[in-house]
């Protein structure tokens, strides 16, 4: 018998403007060159996902899902739809149970056979036994999952559907969140066919160890399904992530039934992610995953798509990496962006620091160059942040230029330079060492 299908791929699972047709064609494309083989349509801000999730969709919307249906059989992709009800949810009301199928009768119609049934982000969740007949909100969803189920297999042998608990990760689970004993019921409530999402120890986890997993999945009497939020950035507009897939190691795929990644917002930030997914789901099991040279092998794929118009110079790919390195993960920075700041630390105190005022001076000039970008999607996509750096870089080069103990900019004036009233508030909590949060 041959091993089950790991499945490896991408989820448009977060929150803010959901990917364009344009960019999904071009997603699937890039899966398609890497060998992923799964992808699951979830944009948490795509109303009829969530918040209407009741409503049907117009003929023209149906036939956006027809077009990326064909895309990605075309690339062996399977397209995952997904619903995500649970913010009002009437448990027991045959009404919402019919509104579920008619949605899901669409969808098949267009020959979509993979479905997932979403109950994350549930605001309500905690305290959610009202309005649960049958007394427990795992058993409400697991009863509405399993018969989804069984109703699509009526209708499709080979259909297949996912469910993403209330509780998906370790931190939420050990809080108790949506009632007591909720993981264990639905281990033993849930159809056994049916995938369960989980996205780690935390919602954005450092770390997945095999141990971690084989815990989840004897509780859930199944291997999870990654839903892996790693590289996600929609909890902060200033970060993007383009490092790779560090902290899992090749044994877990065997832990876990797949590995999914919700990475960022903007698509054209996700180049490196991808080419790392793609090389972890391929890497020998027994080996050691080396994330780091996987993410510089990245990094040579995404190099050509930061050619330049005009006369100048092209980039360098020195300052190319540590741009990139300054980017890497979310508890992380890549090695050079790291010895960076190392760097400055040590050169702050021994001013005027002309070597790493260059070096300064070259990143910072490497983030106003992105302007000249041919790709233009990409420098929209990179703006912002590149612009931000580049702020602060010019602000440290000034400093590190002077030996007064302060530095005037007519560029970084209060108000406009790092204003505005999130940042104020900011600074009233500072996260301590601990990772809790205390007045500074
Ligand atoms: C979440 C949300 C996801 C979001 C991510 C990162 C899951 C299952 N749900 O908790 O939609 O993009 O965090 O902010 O991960």
């Amino acid at each position: 018998m041959s091993a089950p299908k790991f499945f490896a791929g991408v989820i448009e699972g977060f929150y803010g403007a959901p990917w364009t047709q344009a960019e999904r064609a071009q997603l699937f494309a890039w899966m398609g060159a890497g060998g992923l083989n799964t992808y699951v349509y979830a944009p948490k801000d795509d109303l009829k996902h969530r918040a209407l999730w009741r409503e049907t969709y117009t003929d023209t919307e149906a036939e956006v899902f027809a077009t990326n249906l064909a895309a990605c059989r075309a690339r062996g992709i399977d397209f995952v739809y997904a619903l995500s009800p649970g913010l009002d949810f009437r448990y027991g009301d045959a009404r919402d149970a019919e509104a579920l199928r008619h949605r899901c009768a669409q969808l098949l119609a267009l020959g979509c056979e993979h479905f997932a049934l979403l109950f994350d982000d549930l605001p309500e969740a905690p305290a959610a036994t009202d309005g649960c007949p049958r007394g427990s909100l795992a058993s409400e969803q697991c009863a509405v999952a399993s018969a989804l189920f069984r109703w699509l297999r009526e209708r499709r042998a080979d259909a297949w559907l996912a469910f993403c608990p209330t509780p998906y990760c370790g931190r939420m689970a050990a809080r108790g969140l949506g009632g007591a004993d909720y993981l264990e019921t639905v281990g033993r409530e849930l159809a056994p066919e049916i995938e369960v999402f989980w996205t780690g120890p935390e919602i954005i986890s450092r770390e997945v160890s095999v141990a971690h997993a084989r815990e989840v999945a004897a509780v859930l009497r199944r291997p999870p399904l990654l839903w892996d939020n790693l590289l996600a950035n929609d909890y902060d507009g200033r970060r993007f992530f383009c490092g790779p897939l560090a902290g899992r190691p090749a044994a877990l795929r065997g832990a876990v039934r797949g590995l999914l990644i919700n990475p960022n917002c903007e698509l054209p930030l996700n180049v490196a992610p991808l080419h790392t997914l793609a090389r972890y789901a391929a890497a020998p099991a027994e080996g050691k995953w080396d994330a780091r040279a996987a993410y510089l092998a990245a990094l040579r794929a995404w190099w050509p798509g930061f050619a330049t118009v005009g006369a100048g110079a092209p980039l360098a790919w020195e300052e190319f990496v540590l741009f990139c390195d300054c980017f890497y993960l979310p508890h992380e920075d890549g090695a050079e962006a790291e010895e960076f700041f190392r760097q400055l630390r040590t050169a702050m105190a021994a001013r005027p620091a002309e070597a790493v005022r260059r070096r300064v001076v070259r990143l910072r000039d490497f983030c106003a160059r992105l302007t000249e970008l041919r790709d233009r999607a990409l420098f929209h996509a990179l703006s912002r942040r590149a612009w931000e750096l580049r702020e602060e870089l010019d602000l440290l080069d000034r400093f590190l230029a002077a030996t007064t103990p302060t530095v005037a900019s007519d560029f970084h004036l209060p108000g406009t330079y790092r204003g505005g009233f999130v940042p104020r508030l900011q600074r009233l909590l500072a996260p301590r060492a601990d990772g809790n949060f205390a007045p500074p």
